[in-house]
């Protein structure tokens, strides 16, 4: 019996120890929860639609359905902003008095779509150009839909989407310069268009600048299919230049003054509209005859542009880049 006790000693202080030892992390003090990062949103309009505007679209229909501020503490945490896919916003402009900074926007990195519209154009005085709002987009690497539509482009400077590389249709409809009258000379001014960087957007295949005063050089988006420049009223570049569109196969450049057209490319248009070109509709339209073209000299492309010329109209084959 006394043997049997002593041969069991040996296991009694190894449990006793064990007991002593300190339990597994379950029985610890929790670590404070570690505060999350707040992402900084410096302009309070924009802030306000995200955290307190049904902003977000949860299940892809393209309507908002929920704000951003998941656990309702009136901020954005990064796990906030990672989440959200599709981003819808609406601005009245004549109400806010300026345009909206979207600065802080390139925390959301996960957005595919995004549409920006607004209503009112605000007084604008004497243009400060220390006051002229820039848009970088950047940061939204997985953007694939943007729609940017009535921006007041005198107080617009640029928009930056270069790089985006997963970009595949822009809409920027709309945007035009506004005066409080409007005069033959700020009608002209080089400030009424805005600058939209468009390099290494190698996916974007469809562009509509609808109404719209901008700088775009084509070149940097050869990937292009279908560009619509309709009625552009005042926004009409020096030369409607697509000499870099190889791909482009759908091409609407109705009602607009057009001095210089260049359709020389080395491919032919499926589709060309060209509404009201060479034709006067009393007070309401004068759209002259195209002054000078260079096409491709392929059958096709002389047929599109039969409607587009009269007898003072250059057409040439070679246009000397
Ligand atoms: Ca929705
Ligand atoms: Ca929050
Ligand atoms: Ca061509």
């Amino acid at each position: 019996m006394k043997k049997t006790l002593l041969w069991l000693l040996p296991l009694f202080i190894f449990s006793f120890l064990s007991s002593c030892e300190p339990e597994g992390p379950a029985d610890k003090d929790p670590d404070p929860p570690v505060a999350e990062e707040i992402i900084e949103i410096p302009d309070e309009y924009f802030k306000n639609v995200l955290v307190n505007t049904n902003s977000i679209d949860t299940n892809g229909d393209h309507v908002g359905d929920s704000n951003i501020d998941l656990n309702n503490d009136g901020e954005i945490q990064r796990s906030e902003a990672e989440l959200a896919k599709s981003l819808i916003m609406n601005y009245n402009y004549h109400e806010i008095g300026r345009l909206v900074s979207f600065t802080g926007i390139s925390n959301f990195t996960n957005l595919e779509y995004l549409k920006i519209t607004g209503i009112g154009y605000y007084p604008a005085e004497e243009i400060e150009v220390e006051k002229l709002m820039s848009y970088d987009f950047t940061g939204l690497v997985n953007l694939e839909y943007l729609e940017f539509n009535n921006l007041v482009t005198n107080w617009s400077e640029s928009l930056d989407l270069s790089g985006l590389g997963n970009l595949a249709e822009v809409r920027l409809i709309n945007n035009s310069p506004f005066y409080e009258v409007f005069t033959d000379e700020n009608i002209v001014l080089p400030v009424n268009f805005m600058d939209v960087d468009l390099e290494s957007t190698g996916s974007l295949i469809n562009l509509d600048i609808t109404n719209s005063f901008l700088n775009i050089d084509f070149c940097q988006v050869p990937s292009l299919k279908k560009l619509n420049m309709f009625y552009l009223e005042g926004g009409e570049p020096e030369v409607f230049d697509f000499h870099c569109l190889e791909s482009l196969e759908w091409l609407n450049i109705g009602e607009n003054v057009i001095e210089s057209l260049i359709l020389s490319n080395s491919s032919v248009l499926e589709t060309l509209l060209v509404q009201n070109i060479g034709s006067w509709g009393g007070h309401y339209w004068n759209y002259p005859f195209v002054k000078y073209i260079c096409i491709d000299d392929i059958p096709e492309e002389h047929e599109q542009i039969a409607t587009l010329i009269d007898e003072h109209t250059v057409v040439v084959t070679d246009c000397s880049f």
